[in-house]
């Protein structure tokens, strides 16, 4: 993890806050997993967010969660609670001591919570709560804070526990960092909470990383190979934690959880060695959300970013229920949920509480990343009150978003710095990856084909193309737009790419204009040109119109992702049709 700045704690809202849920939003008020895939097409409103599986409730159904205030952990508690589980959260470190069961799903920097754990005196709690053996899940950061040290931003001291050095992967290999998405694991011993898991994929979003050695042999439960590797879990005794993210890695990942929270669970599958998997190639889906001209929140999709109908009324045309349709895509097999609010440009996002309620309700029942994108910039209201932003950011993240997109103001912020050559550390991208970390930062880039003659004729890089243009162009750059495409600026898209690798952006999702809503595949020169250029995560989007081209994209490109819509929303082809495929071209992806 990057982030280096602790936000309040009292920005995150408690675990029972309730929102009112209209009817036209929610899409499940599910009681289990089960109910979950039984009702999500009939959905009912729900009283509020404290949910319980009835079978599970008991006077022992409460968790301890050990939230220090450092970032997102709403989808743990939502995980917590679709268990059957309340929360009582950490308020002093007599609270450790009486936990029944800890959760510590560590978010941000090593350094900056090391520091909040030694100042709040529970470094000290929790490292007598672990060495009495008892039940404790540490999650992500919550792992490697068990080790000595690491190297973020240090060498920084860590609890202790296990030795070992907690270090940054090594990008000079050709592999991108962060390391961002599904991992199968190779299981080293009994480690009772992967006990279900098998051969199948979690979801991993980290820089750095703690390494096997022969002094840690004995706590390492599972480890993960990703250029290195990487221990990906430890075990001892009623002591465990992972770098993974349970709390994201869908059905396995709650089996995970629920192995946690209720040990005595039967044991199904003992843990085999297997071959080692690669990073999976992941497949999203993408809800353009749009307000239409009834004033309903709605799923969208245009032709080339035009999403209204060719009719007399040229109305915005309606594909569904943004939370519905995220569940259902879940359920599908989706590996990320992506939501765009395509008119964010215009309108401020935080007056755009619709969108902020899709998102809760979303990420109660949704357990894989949900990324949110739209209007996130600096604005000052109405009434003249200034918002950074980060706080705009931040409202998402609360919200339940695992990542933020930028757009428009990610083209500003790049031709800003390619201007001056000065990172100013004020453009919401720089500010938003400080406090969250670059994987937490999307740059979505709106690129047009602009077609040439000759490759000198512009100072933005241009490469020949495949199809030649309208007039026998045999050469293109990639004009960037903003505002949805409407305005064109004079940047390219492999311009921008690296200014924003540089001022962190964690991945980039790189749609073409010329290409949406086509059908007729993505743009591979785009797509090449792009994911040879920079070395974090590029999402490939626009154009997908059959399972080919999702191996194609994957085969000639670097792309770690491939983003789709019309071709889901329009019930062409399923998601498990799409990996079915993949799996058989012989790419990995998470079934
Ligand atoms: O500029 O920070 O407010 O962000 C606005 C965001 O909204 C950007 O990410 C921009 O891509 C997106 N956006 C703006 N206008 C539109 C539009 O369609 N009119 N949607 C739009 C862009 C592109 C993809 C799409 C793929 C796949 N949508 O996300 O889903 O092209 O489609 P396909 O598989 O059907 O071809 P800011």
């Amino acid at each position: 993890m990057e982030a280096v700045t602790f936000t309040s704690a009292t920005q995150f809202p408690t675990a029972g806050s309730s929102y009112s849920s209209p009817s036209s939003l929610y899409a499940c008020g599910s009681h289990s997993l089960q109910f979950f895939r039984r009702s999500s097409h009939n959905l009912k409103p729900s009283k509020g967010f404290s949910i319980r599986a009835s079978s599970f409730v008991d006077d022992d159904s409460v968790v301890t969660l050990l939230d220090y205030g450092a970032g997102n952990v709403r989808s743990v508690r939502n995980a917590i609670r679709f268990l059957g589980f309340d929360i009582k959260d950490v308020q002093t470190p007599e609270d450790i001591m009486n936990a029944k069961r800890l959760i510590f799903p560590g978010v941000g920097a090593f350094a900056a919570a090391m520091d909040v754990l030694n100042k709040k005196g529970m470094a000290e709690m929790l490292c007598a709560y672990i060495e009495q053996d008892r039940p404790f899940l540490g999650i992500c950061l919550g792992l490697q804070l068990l080790f000595e040290s690491s190297m973020e931003n240090g060498p920084v001291k860590g609890l202790g526990l296990i030795p070992g050095v907690v270090g940054r992967f090594d990008s000079s290999n050709g592999f991108r960092v962060p390391h961002i998405g599904w991992n199968a694991l190779q299981i080293n011993k009994d480690s009772q909470i992967l006990d279900d898991i098998g051969s199948r994929h979690v979801y991993f979003v980290h820089s750095y990383r703690a390494m096997p050695s022969d002094d840690n042999r004995e706590w390492i439960s599972s480890t993960c190979n990703y250029g290195d590797n990487f221990i990906a879990s430890v075990r001892r005794g009623n002591v465990h934690a992972v770098q993974f993210h349970p709390e994201k890695s869908g059905d396995v990942g709650l089996s995970i959880l629920r192995r946690f929270l209720y040990p005595k669970c039967e044991i199904t599958k003992k843990p085999v060695q297997k071959k080692a998997s690669k990073l999976a190639k992941r497949v999203i889906a993408c809800l353009d959300v749009r307000t239409n001209d009834k004033g309903d929140l709605v799923v969208t999709k245009g032709d080339q970013y035009d999403v209204r109908e060719h009719t007399k009324e040229n109305e915005v045309r309606n594909l569904g229920k943004p939370v519905d349709l995220a569940g259902k895509y879940y359920l599908d097999g989706a590996d990320e949920v992506s939501f765009l609010n395509i008119t964010g440009f215009r309108d401020f996002p935080l007056g755009d509480l619709p969108m902020l309620q899709v998102l809760r309700y979303t990420s109660e029942n949704v357990f894989v990343p949900l990324t949110v994108g739209g209007g996130i910039r600096d604005f000052t209201d109405g009434t003249g009150r200034y918002y950074s932003s980060l706080e705009v950011a931040s409202e998402y993240f609360r919200s339940g978003a695992d990542k933020v997109s930028i757009g428009s103001d990610a083209v500003y912020a790049a031709e800003q710095y390619l201007k001056t050559g000065v990172k100013t550390g004020k453009s919401s991208l720089e500010q938003i990856s400080r406090v969250y970390g670059n994987q937490a930062v999307v740059v979505s880039i709106d690129p047009r084909r602009v077609y040439l003659k000759d490759p000198n004729d512009v100072e933005f890089k241009a490469i020949r193309v495949r199809n030649p243009g309208p007039n026998g162009e045999e050469y293109a750059w990639f004009q960037c737009t903003v505002n949805g495409g409407r305005e064109g600026r004079l940047i390219g898209a492999f311009e921008l790419a690296k200014a924003v690798e540089e001022l962190g952006a964690g991945e980039i999702l790189l749609n073409c204009i010329d290409c949406d809503g086509q059908g007729k595949g993505f743009d591979i020169d785009l797509i090449k040109l792009i994911s040879d250029a920079v070395r974090i995560p590029v999402i490939a989007s626009s154009g997908a119109g059959a399972v080919e081209h999702f191996s194609e994209v994957f085969s000639e490109t670097k792309a770690s992702a491939a983003l789709a819509a019309g071709i889901f929303h329009r019930k062409e082809v399923p998601i498990q049709t799409v990996k079915e495929h993949l799996l058989k071209e012989g790419i990995e992806v998470r079934l």
